[in-house]
């Protein structure tokens, strides 16, 4: 399709932002990922749409619709990506939406809610200690305020970054000012192997599992390597080392996955003991009770290991999002729009964290999904077929206007 396939070269374009030998990094307030926002405001304006912007940096690009007192239906994703991204995390649902309004536009469809492509910063939380951040701001889950004061490793604030020229805010946007919304949907890159390994191309999402971060420090007893005995070392990571065994074992043992991602060693000398260690803690799983249970484990495991090894542990939660089912009729007026396409779709549940998780608590939200090849995801070798991504669009289109109609009708009584 004409415009749905203006998707593959936006996505291209966007993929030279931040790319590197192991694949893409668009950290926020960067200049690679300012360049991204940018991109994004530039087809916005070409497409005639009216630009806001809040005061985090998020981006939305307004189609008007019929009826200018209707709630906004909000459609988009993150431009952000992890240290070693692929081309489409994000950016697909991002540019997805843009060409999704343009399909709307060259089949002059009208649609009674406007709708607002967007753009949201830092969901990936690589910069900054906290992931889905525009989202959370936007949804009041987090403070304005406290979000520009985090701090990146190198203590520069947010606040500071989105300041400066190069990462920084768009200049002479009008502010983004809250106002009711009556939807929000997100496509995207499954990141699994779920749709792949059942064959087919559009996934209706069920549910996003639920996550919790933490910043981990264990604290031991520095000393030579070579002269203090083992029996008498509080070694911070043989101590750190045993708690993340025991958060593969507990995780194994139930429905969840735990990655330990970050592990910091200080001094960092081959000849000196390790000190301390400070190590990110990653845990997901689509019940809520389960993460409760693996929050104990790693209380329990933290006590026993310490106290047997004279290190003292402390943990900060950096984020907690619950498991969010996803809204019902949505998914519904989802599956309509995309059999509109002839495609056949499927229920698939999300183990990825997205920005619909926040955006649910302002919004009824909902996800579609197209397969990733090998179900690979924030590696570079990322990859969605040429055709799937184009089908995407077109299902999105779609999907927008049985929504606009749903809500359109349920207003109108
Ligand atoms: O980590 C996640 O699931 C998302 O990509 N931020
Ligand atoms: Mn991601
Ligand atoms: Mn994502």
């Amino acid at each position: 399709m004409h415009d749905s396939s203006r998707v593959l070269e936006r996505l291209h374009e966007l993929a030279q932002l931040g790319r590197y030998e192991a694949g893409i990094d668009r950290a926020l307030a960067t200049p690679a990922e300012r360049a991204a926002r940018d991109r994004f405001a530039a087809w916005a304006r070409a497409g005639g749409r009216t630009l806001t912007q809040d005061r985090v940096g998020n981006l939305f690009a307004r189609r008007a619709g019929s009826d200018p007192g209707a709630p906004a239906i909000l459609v988009g994703s993150h431009l952000d990506t992890v240290k070693t991204g692929g081309a489409y995390d994000g950016a697909y649902g991002v540019v997805g939406a843009l060409c999704a309004l343009e399909t709307l536009d060259a089949r002059k469809i009208a649609t009674l809610h406007p709708l607002d492509a967007v753009a949201w910063v830092g969901e990936e939380g690589s910069r900054f200690p906290l992931g889905c951040l525009g989202s959370a701001v936007f949804a009041g889950l987090t403070g304005v305020d406290e979000a520009l004061a985090l701090v990146d490793d190198a203590g520069i604030a947010l606040g500071d970054a989105l300041a400066d020229a190069e990462g920084g805010l768009l200049r002479g946007l009008p502010q983004r000012e809250p106002e009711p919304l009556a939807a929000y949907v997100e496509l995207h890159v499954e990141q699994g192997p779920i749709m792949e390994r059942a064959g087919m191309r559009l996934g209706i999402v069920t549910a996003i599992a639920g996550q919790r971060r933490f910043r981990v420090v264990a604290s031991g007893t520095s000393g030579h390597a070579g002269t203090v005995p083992m029996s008498i070392r509080a070694d911070a990571l043989a101590a750190a080392a045993e708690i993340v065994l025991a958060l593969e074992k507990a995780a194994l043992e139930r429905e969840a996955v735990v990655t330990v991602g970050r592990l910091v060693v200080e001094p960092g000398a081959t000849n000196v003991i390790p000190a301390r260690v400070t190590f990110s803690v990653d845990m997901r799983s689509p019940d809520d009770a389960v993460l409760d249970a693996l929050e104990r484990v790693l209380d329990e495991e933290t006590r026993e290991v310490g106290a047997r090894r004279d290190v003292r542990f402390s943990r900060v939660p950096l984020e907690r999002r619950a498991a969010t089912p996803m809204n019902r009729d949505l998914r519904e007026a989802i599956r309509r729009g995309a059999a509109s396409t002839g495609e056949r779709t499927m229920d698939v549940p999300s183990g990825a964290g997205h920005d619909a998780m926040c955006v649910a608590a302002v919004a009824p939200a909902a996800m579609l999904f197209v397969p990733s090849i090998g179900g690979a995801s924030h590696v570079g070798e990322e990859r969605t077929a040429d055709d799937d991504l184009e089908l995407g669009v077109e299902a999105l289109a779609a999907a927008l206007v049985e929504i606009d109609r749903m809500l359109g009708g349920a207003e109108r009584g």
